[in-house]
């Protein structure tokens, strides 16, 4: 009796693997950050550091003030910090499937308090925002968070500083570099005249997911094999 494997074979097994990278800041280092601001009546807004008083220690605040002589009815601002660590190139760190965002913010002014996410892509820049309820106790540190944003949770800011959220960023592998940033927008009749807007930001964080992607380094090796039996019987 005589049994030879006439073959065996392997199967390459690629795993679809999604990922995610986090930028974070909770000290706020001032040479990070570049202000843009957008508007249809001019602005007074500063990008400001602190060492101390954050939730602990450093944080950034967005100071935005209405000039007197500006009709707070019709007032937009759009203030976008853009922190040039927070890159992200879709090309080559892959296309995002989605973010999930989370901050401590705080004001002390009575106005809807939100956490703003600003992404800068192709010139344009655009915004979503995680809510820590309307109204809340101002001088208090808040968390918001939002999580599973996807493109179209995102806005386009407008020169004059209004919001287009009819057009959105590009996640996919072929969109153009992105830098995230944080902002503070102020629609109008929001204020009043000769009043100011301000909104502290501490512990920001943005999870970056990736689409899943074909993984190669896991491979599975499967043998298998048909046994022929062939008997052979002689008569003696
Ligand atoms: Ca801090």
């Amino acid at each position: 009796m005589r049994t030879r494997n006439l073959l065996t074979f392997a199967t390459l097994i690629t795993v679809a693997h999604a990922q995610a990278s986090t930028f974070f800041d909770g000290t706020f280092n001032s040479g990070d950050y570049t202000l843009d601001v957008f508007s249809n009546t001019g602005n007074n807004t500063t990008n400001n550091f602190f060492g101390s008083g954050g939730n602990p220690d450093a944080y950034m605040q967005i100071f935005e003030s209405i000039f007197p002589t500006i009709d707070p009815s019709i007032h937009f601002v759009s203030a976008i910090a853009s922190n040039s660590t927070w890159v992200w190139d879709p090309s080559t760190d892959g296309a995002i499937d989605s973010l999930d965002i989370s901050g401590d913010v705080r004001t002390s002014t009575l106005t809807i308090l939100s956490l703003p996410i600003t992404i800068r892509q192709g010139g344009n820049i655009y915004f979503g925002g995680a809510s820590a309820g309307f109204l809340p106790p101002k001088n208090i540190w808040h968390n918001a968070a939002r999580t599973g944003m996807l493109a179209s949770d995102f806005g386009k800011i407008k020169a004059d500083g209004s919001y287009d959220f009819g057009s959105e960023p590009d996640f996919s592998a072929s969109g153009g570099v992105m830098t995230f940033g944080v902002g503070m927008f102020l629609s109008p009749g929001i204020l009043p005249n000769g009043s100011h807007d301000d909104l502290d930001m501490d512990n920001v964080s943005i999870d970056v997911h990736t689409a899943a992607v074909p993984e190669p380094g896991t491979i599975a090796l499967a043998a298998g094999g048909l046994a022929f039996l062939r008997r052979r019987r002689r008569a003696g």
